[in-house]
């Protein structure tokens, strides 16, 4: 794997080194998205596992993001997709509860990338704030994602919420934990296991 060296920076949160390697990657002409999931998102999935055996804790796991940040930032150019404006909306964030944001940012970047306006509320977002900046903003999508289990029931809460305010807004979820079963039980109206498919699954849902 020629960007072991970014994974192994993010794992000791080595930020400064992250980001030199991963312009060293680009300058060579690696692919970008096997520098993104190969060097950045499996080196997260390492830390999430050295956290679950205990063998880190929250400080490192932070730091870790930190360090994926970084090389997130040096990405962020290249992760662009066409260049044609404004497709339509999206408002993003993270639901109520939950503060984990590098995979939202990744979403962001991408639809941003392919044409779309994207409004991105941040973290711990209440269903209300959706409902009120989609109403204004006249948004054709919501786009929501959580990491944890417990802040799952914060996204059914957000569609009924939606629908409560008779909003037609497309609502599209995700995360590590969400799965199509639990968007399917919920109503929401799609489910993308990465960013590059949240890209695909707003274009299908607005042709
Ligand atoms: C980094 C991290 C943190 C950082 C977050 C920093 C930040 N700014 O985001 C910090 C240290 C703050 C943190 C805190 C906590 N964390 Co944490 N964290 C992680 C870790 C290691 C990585 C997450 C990540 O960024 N992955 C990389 C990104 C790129 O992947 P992603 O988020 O899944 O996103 C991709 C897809 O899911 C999808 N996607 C994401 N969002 C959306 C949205 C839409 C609409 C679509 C279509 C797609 C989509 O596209 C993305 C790109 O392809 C995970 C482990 C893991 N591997 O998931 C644990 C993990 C999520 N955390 C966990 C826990 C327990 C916690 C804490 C409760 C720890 C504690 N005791 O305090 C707190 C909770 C704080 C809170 N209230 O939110 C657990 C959750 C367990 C569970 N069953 O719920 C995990 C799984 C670790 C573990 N193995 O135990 N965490």
């Amino acid at each position: 794997m020629t960007v072991k060296t970014i994974f192994d920076a993010v794992i000791v949160f080595d930020e400064a080194r992250v980001q030199a390697q991963t312009q060293i990657e680009l300058d060579a002409g690696t692919d970008v998205n096997t520098i993104l999931n190969d060097g950045l998102i499996s080196a997260m999935d390492e830390v999430g596992e050295l956290f679950s055996a205990g063998d880190i804790f929250v400080p490192e796991m932070l730091m870790a993001a930190e360090a994926m940040k970084a090389g997130l930032k040096i990405l962020k150019p290249h992760l662009a997709e066409g260049q044609s404006r404004s497709k339509g909306t999206v408002i993003i964030g993270t639901v109520k509860g939950d503060l984990h944001d590098i995979g939202k940012n990744l979403v962001s970047m991408m639809m941003e990338g392919a044409g779309f306006e994207v409004i991105d509320l941040g973290v711990d977002v209440a269903g209300e704030t959706f409902v009120e900046t989609a109403a204004e903003k006249n948004a054709q999508v919501i786009a929501l994602s959580a990491l944890l289990t417990t802040t799952m029931p914060s996204m059914e809460n957000t569609i009924k919420a939606v629908k409560e305010a008779g909003l037609e807004t497309r609502i599209i979820i995700g995360g590590a934990p969400v799965t199509q079963v639990f968007a399917d039980q919920i109503g929401a109206d799609g489910f993308s296991a990465d960013a590059p498919g949240a890209v695909k699954l707003v274009k299908q849902l607005l042709t």
